[in-house]
């Protein structure tokens, strides 16, 4: 903890709350009059949180059902669907081709360099057979880890799914992790076999994986073989007896495979959230609530039609939404899904744009990031695409500036398509906190409502829910299905991580406030918040005041250590396309428009104007790397960053550091 100077008033214990925002977006009358969830489903969780999710289970194929719905007798340790048993595999794909739908369309698969390719659920079904045969000649036991380190290609969908057939626990890993963040891992949770290609293409160029695999397992015994598929053709090094080639091995085997039913609390998959200083924590899932919710959440939040949607998740495999929402969630509803490979400026800016227009993609769920990215690449790029298909947007992963939220809805939904913002964690394993885009009148910038099921709320320091209007700390009060089960070997820290700061309370971690009609909005890790003048002050409002200023297209802000007001707010912004940099005017301009927007409280003592900002795989801003640059630190790990060039541009930019 790093000491804080606080030399007026005395902190406030709760979020103070900044931003304001009138604007409002009801359903269109359409949608909410055909919506897959109505306003019923709050009253119903209301009235039997536990029966609700049963009916939820019930959407899935079970061999045999549960005698418990919720066993709670060991908090926090929770069992769902006790003594029920279910293939997640059989349930994402073989009761679709039994149910005569096999040729409808999983995946539009789109590569980077433009190939294509069209996976059917009769192919899925046939390639997922022939997986998990091979991996059972490999001597992939039930119960043992697979580890997958993949690019984005439909043998990731079809190794996942191999594993869940066969009851192996899949850990993806970011294909843009370190050989060193894969081998902590693979060594964590003890794989035997690690899943990978040659490479796959970003930017334009095939980007090798195979050797950081090489470099990982070095002196790994535990890692039987590695299973290689080629998607690049660039040359790999090979160690014989222990590399095998996919389509050497997968190939040849047989088409048929049936699904073994596991049990509901079956281990399905364990994740690793990108620790910032600490070990990754390896966020153990389970099969029967997480499928449930992950499925639920799928067709009520995005309102899916299986039959006429085309749908797309426009994030990485390795990150948990890709898990819930290109694989799990996705699949068990039998819907048709765009995969793409690739980055979004490949090779023009419009790639995203052009891929909507092809597929006639009807549902797009994407990050702030993303959104933020493409205003500062400018309006002129998606108004040149047709864009007509789409009807519903989500977005998920940080807080959606209000400004990102309007600009999404006008610039991409041509002003049509409701905007659901989506909070959940890895944690979590599925949406929490989202409005239900037939029922609610959507604000820009908030997450509106826990779904129904989900008892959330935002409480003070001492864990007592806050009135309306007021500020503090997301928690969970009731176990809900596809919540995280331990940590991979470690109940310790499970508890110690996430229940033990309020007593009986799952605590998220974030901060978020509730507005005057109750309905909830995000603020930010906990850690990210500003102690200025004794006021505790979320980056994100600082944040988004400062991107509703039509000149800023995203902006970054944190506390520096100043010796007059404890910490002071320092923020790095990044300009739209077509705005001009006149130097001091701007930065000016900026803190103005911040004091005019918030209060003076909130005016930053420093803007710093940059081409890039430090961001993890998944988006998120590496706010911890950027108070190291404004208070002149060396920087601390930067391992999970996208690209560690970005942090030399900022250090550039430092008055003190140049
Ligand atoms: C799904 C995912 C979890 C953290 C979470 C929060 C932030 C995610 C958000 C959001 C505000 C949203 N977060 N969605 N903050 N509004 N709609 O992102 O999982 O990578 O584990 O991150 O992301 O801070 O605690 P994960």
């Amino acid at each position: 903890m790093e000491e804080r100077v606080v030399t007026q008033e005395t902190p406030h214990e709760t979020l103070s709350n900044l931003l304001q925002e009138s604007r409002r977006f009801a359903p269109p009358a359409d949608l909410a009059e055909a919506a897959n969830v109505t306003s019923a489903a709050y009253e119903e969780a209301a009235a039997d949180r536990l029966a609700f999710w049963e009916k939820q289970a019930r959407r899935l194929h079970w061999n045999t059902e549960w005698d418990t719905v919720l066993d709670w007798s060991n908090p926090p340790f929770a069992k769902w669907f006790v003594g029920g048993k279910l293939n997640a595999a059989y349930n994402c794909v073989d009761r679709h081709v039994e149910a005569g739908i096999g040729d409808r369309v999983a995946y539009h698969w789109e590569g980077e360099p433009g190939d294509t390719r069209t996976i059917t659920y009769a192919d899925l079904q046939r390639e997922v057979s022939k997986a998990a045969n091979a991996l059972l000649e490999l001597g992939v036991q039930k119960g043992d880890r697979v580890a997958i380190y993949m690019p984005m290609i439909p043998e990731t969908v079809f190794a996942m799914l191999a594993c869940a057939r066969i009851g192996a626990p899949h850990t993806v890993v970011f294909g843009g992790f370190s050989a060193d963040a894969l081998r902590g891992r693979i060594e964590d949770c003890d794989a035997h076999v690690v899943i990978t290609a040659d490479g796959g293409y970003r930017r334009g160029a095939p980007s090798a994986l195979k050797p950081n695999v090489d470099e990982a397992i070095e002196g790994i015994d535990h890692v039987r073989n590695v299973l290689v598929v080629r998607r690049t053709g660039q040359d790999v090094a090979w160690t014989e007896g222990r590399d095998v080639w996919w389509h050497d091995v997968v190939d040849r085997q047989s088409e048929e495979h049936e699904a073994e039913p596991h049990d509901a609390e079956h281990p399905l998959y364990v994740m690793y959230t990108s620790g910032t200083t600490a070990k990754p924590k390896g966020i153990l899932h389970t099969t029967g609530g997480y499928l449930t919710q992950v499925s639920w959440t799928h067709n009520a939040v995005f309102d899916l039609k299986p039959e006429t949607d085309v749908y797309w998740t426009a994030a990485d495999i390795g990150w948990v939404t890709g898990h819930s929402y290109i694989v799990y969630g996705p699949l068990s509803n039998g819907a048709t899904s765009v995969m793409y490979e690739g980055t979004p400026d490949t090779p023009h800016k419009g790639r995203w744009w052009e891929t909507v227009a092809k597929y006639k993609v009807s549902i797009l769920y994407c990050a702030p990031t993303a959104i933020r990215t493409f205003m500062k690449w400018g309006d002129d790029i998606p108004a040149q695409h047709d864009l007509s298909s789409l009807r519903l947007l989500g977005s998920v992963g940080e807080p959606i500036n209000p400004e990102a939220y309007v600009w999404y809805r006008h610039n991409i939904g041509g002003d049509r398509t409701p905007v659901v913002d989506t909070w959940w964690q890895t944690e979590t394993g599925a949406i929490m906190i989202s409005p239900l885009p037939g029922v609610t009148h959507g604000k820009p910038g908030a997450a509106m409502r826990p779904l129904p099921g989900i008892e959330a709320d935002i409480v003070d320091d001492q864990g007592t829910p806050v009135p309306n209007g007021g500020g503090g700390f997301l928690v969970v009060k009731e176990p809900w299905p596809s919540m995280l089960r331990t940590i991979w070997g470690d109940d310790e820290r499970y508890i110690k991580t996430y229940w033990s700061r309020f007593d009986g309370l799952y605590f998220a971690g974030d901060g978020a406030k509730k507005d005057d009609d109750g309905d909830f909005w995000l603020l930010g890790r906990v850690d990210d918040v500003m102690l200025v003048s004794g006021h505790n002050i979320s980056t994100t409002e600082v944040e988004s005041a400062l991107v509703s200023n039509s000149k800023v297209a995203e902006a970054a802000v944190v506390g520096s250590t100043d010796p007059v007001t404890g910490q002071a707010i320092v923020a790095f912004v990044i300009l739209r396309g077509e705005t001009v940099d006149n130097g001091e005017a701007l930065v000016a301009e900026l803190r103005d428009h911040v004091a005019k927007h918030l209060g003076p409280i909130a005016k930053p003592r420093q803007i710093m104007i940059v081409p890039e900002l430090p961001k993890t795989r998944s988006g998120k801003i590496m706010r911890r790397l950027l108070r190291d640059v404004a208070e002149n630190r060396s920087l601390g790990d930067v391992t999970t960053l996208t690209d560690s060039t970005v942090m030399d541009l900022i250090k550039t930019k430092m008055p003190s550091a140049s």
